[in-house]
């Protein structure tokens, strides 16, 4: 049962030695609320000094149990089990053993783009105020960086040049139970996502506009919507302008070999006569270029869109939340 693996952290270090860029990986969400069921989400900022990130590694730390990591299109998932120091209760399960190491492997993040890697679980027998770290070791090909430094009890991580993600544990108020998820990023979530106002131009019927809140040190926002063609006629979408970016790209996600990458539709999107096509995170989107401020949730960005028989649309996209949500 116990397959922990460990491997040599001074052996990878010393593989390729490059400079420290200059954002940290840190968690989107900083604090955790005691024994409540978290989304641990890890922002990847950067690869290694201009490579790409091609493996993640997480360390958790003792008193994040129960952790199951979510899924990423385009990687590879190993999660190494080992013993915890203690024993915790699940639902009256006497538990013992779980996850202590998750690696996204084989992967192909570019530099030049932002991700996240979320991991479920749950913070439990951690003193208020307690910061858990999170060590990571981020991969590109042969090169290395090490985010696993750590604090000793009072001194200050702001001078550390590679600190590890920190998350910090905060009390919970007595209503909250397991179940409540406190330590998501729900700020303004609401109860649903809001469906955006709906247009229409001729036969089309444009709704459910959104753009993602864009994170500190991102480039490029995200914009998505929904195309119904009512009509008999094919339409297609062919270019998008805003006033708040310098260029607005119509973009496709695709999975190649195992890799996700983004490519340019220069041809725009054909809405066929009689469809709906979505345009959504991890598939078809707008990528807002050259962004003047970035985008903050509540924050609304008008774009206008050009289609080839429909014309000109303007449209409102609700900035929601870093993750769409
Ligand atoms: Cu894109």
């Amino acid at each position: 049962m116990k397959t922990i693996k460990t491997f040599a952290l001074a052996a990878l270090l010393s593989a390729t030695a490059f400079a420290v860029a200059e954002a940290h990986m840190t968690f989107l969400n900083k604090e955790a609320t005691q024994e409540t069921t978290i989304l641990a989400t890890l922002q990847l900022p950067h690869g290694c000094d201009g490579r790409a990130t091609t493996e993640v590694r997480v360390k958790l730390p003792e008193g994040f149990v129960f952790a199951k990591p979510q899924p990423k299109a385009g990687w590879e998932l190993e999660v190494i089990k080992g013993d915890y120091q203690k024993t915790y209760d699940n639902h009256g399960d006497k538990v013992k053993t779980g996850a202590v190491e998750i690696r996204w492997k084989n992967g192909n993040l570019s530099d030049d783009f932002y991700d996240t890697f979320v991991i479920q679980g749950k913070v439990s027998g951690i003193a208020a105020g307690t910061s858990l770290a999170f060590p990571v070791i981020q991969m590109c090909g042969d090169a290395v960086a090490a985010w696993d430094q750590v604090a000793k009890d009072g001194s200050d991580p702001h001078g550390m040049k590679n600190p590890a993600p920190l998350l910090k544990v905060v009390a919970g108020d007595s209503h909250s139970h397991d179940h409540d998820m406190a330590g998501m990023d729900m700020s303004g979530m609401g109860a649903a996502v809001p469906a955006g106002e709906t247009v229409k131009a001729g036969d089309l019927e444009i709704s459910g506009g959104f753009a993602k809140a864009m994170l500190p040190g991102q480039p490029v926002g995200g914009g998505f919507f929904t195309v119904r063609n009512s009509g008999q006629a094919d339409d297609r979408l062919v270019s998008v302008t805003s006033p708040v970016s310098g260029e607005v790209q119509i973009h496709a996600m695709e999975t190649k070999d195992n890799v996700m990458r983004m490519r340019q539709l220069k041809d725009g999107i054909a809405i066929a006569a009689g469809e709906t096509v979505k345009l959504e995170p991890g598939n078809l989107h707008l990528m807002f270029q050259k962004v003047k401020t970035p985008f903050k949730q509540g924050d609304a960005v008008p774009v206008t869109l050009t289609f080839e028989k429909a014309g000109k649309v303007d449209l409102v996209l609700q900035v929601l939340s870093a993750q769409g949500k």
